[in-house]
């Protein structure tokens, strides 16, 4: 079988993250990535807000004992929806458990979207509506269904890309190695985003990674590797859009840092400081592209007026439907696991029925 050729994209990153607005939203002059044009950077803001709206709704929703548990993504706004804005129809999404707004993003409902945290259904989703694989909690296999996805697609003859999203935490495991390699191999085309947000639950980046930055990860197994300003929408959604047109395997590492505890189990004050999150507070994302956005002429009181009040209509929509008692079906769990039932799990079913009846 023909592999496609070695990239003659540069393997190494650059020193400093790739970046198109600063952080006053002022922008940078000669950034080799491409502005975004001036409708997608206005969606851009409008997704944003609906995003951060959605996930304080749903932090507030296991106050009220309504989720059982929530990671928020609140401070990583222009990783969520600058990536998934730039996919194209086609494409499509392998995320894990903090990408919650990643899926909003990409058209899931946000009440099927948290099903899984009510303790209703495993996957609250129909994975092949909006390209969406279902969130993976196991640190780092959804980098080899992403992987094993897009190198699919090829060999069926589709123009497919899969972008998958992984934290700083799980380039340590050993399934986002086999996942390089083989992308360095195979070279399909395939988006391992890495949102480094500093932590692993409590651990920070230092502790669990030697290399000068997980963007370094790629080259050795000949995959480039882009390193960009996580906090920075437009240049996440440019080096993303970049890098699902390259048509082959891309690794970005994109900085940036999450606001809330790792959940709402965690107690994040164990192991950073405020002066710490009031420093990152000081680059959020939200607040940059409207800064840039108001200095355009682009976002006027009116706008901003109008997407707060969709994002209030979204949150109230989403308290709607999730405040109502789940009663699951014993049945329902040895549905969809296999597409024909083996016998020992028939008889599992069996058993329980016997037992509940
Ligand atoms: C294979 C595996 N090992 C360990 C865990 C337990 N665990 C859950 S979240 C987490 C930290 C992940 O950190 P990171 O990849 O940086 O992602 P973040 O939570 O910061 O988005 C760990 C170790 C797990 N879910 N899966």
């Amino acid at each position: 079988m023909a592999r496609t050729r070695a990239p003659e994209r540069t393997l190494l990153p650059s020193d400093e993250p790739l970046s198109l607005l600063r952080k006053d939203g002022t922008p940078v002059d000669d950034s080799p990535l491409a502005m975004p044009d001036d409708d997608v950077l206005v969606e851009l803001h409008r997704r944003m807000v609906l995003g951060r709206r959605f996930d304080t709704q749903a932090t507030a929703l296991t106050k009220q004992g309504r989720l059982a548990v929530y990671p928020s993504s609140r401070g990583q706004e222009a990783c969520e929806v600058g990536a998934v804005l730039a996919l194209r129809p086609d494409d499509w999404l392998f995320p894990t458990y903090r990408d919650s707004v990643a899926l909003v993003t990409r058209g899931v409902d946000p009440a099927e979207t948290l099903t899984l945290l009510q303790g209703g259904w495993h996957l609250g989703y129909d994975p092949y509506e909006h390209r969406v694989g279902p969130q993976c909690t196991p640190l780092a296999t959804n980098t080899l269904h992403a992987v094993g996805f897009a190198h699919a697609a090829r060999l069926k003859g589709e123009d497919t890309a899969a972008l998958v999203m992984l934290g700083d935490g799980a380039t340590s495991e050993g399934d986002t190695h086999e996942a390089l390699n083989f992308a360095g191999v195979w070279r399909p085309p395939v988006v391992f985003l890495v949102q480094n947000n500093g932590y692993a639950i409590s651990v920070p980046l230092s502790k669990q990674n030697a290399a000068p930055s997980l963007a370094h990860k790629g080259i050795g197994y000949g995959v480039p590797s882009v390193l960009v300003d996580g906090n920075d929408v437009a240049a996440v959604y440019a080096a993303v859009r970049e890098a699902v047109e390259s048509g082959g395997p891309t690794l970005i590492e994109a900085l940036t840092y999450r606001i809330e505890a790792h959940t709402n189990a965690d107690d994040a004050t164990r192991y950073r400081t405020s002066d710490e999150v009031a420093a990152w507070l000081d680059r959020d994302p939200v607040d940059r592209l409207e800064a840039y956005l108001v200095s355009r002429g682009l976002l006027d009181h009116a706008r901003r007026a109008a997407v707060a009040a969709e994002a209030e209509e979204l949150a109230a929509s989403v308290r709607a439907k999730l405040n109502v008692d789940v009663v699951p079906s014993p049945d329902e769990l040895f549905e969809h696991v296999y597409a024909t039932t083996p016998r020992h799990l028939r008889e599992q079913a069996a058993a329980l029925r016997e037992e509940l009846a």
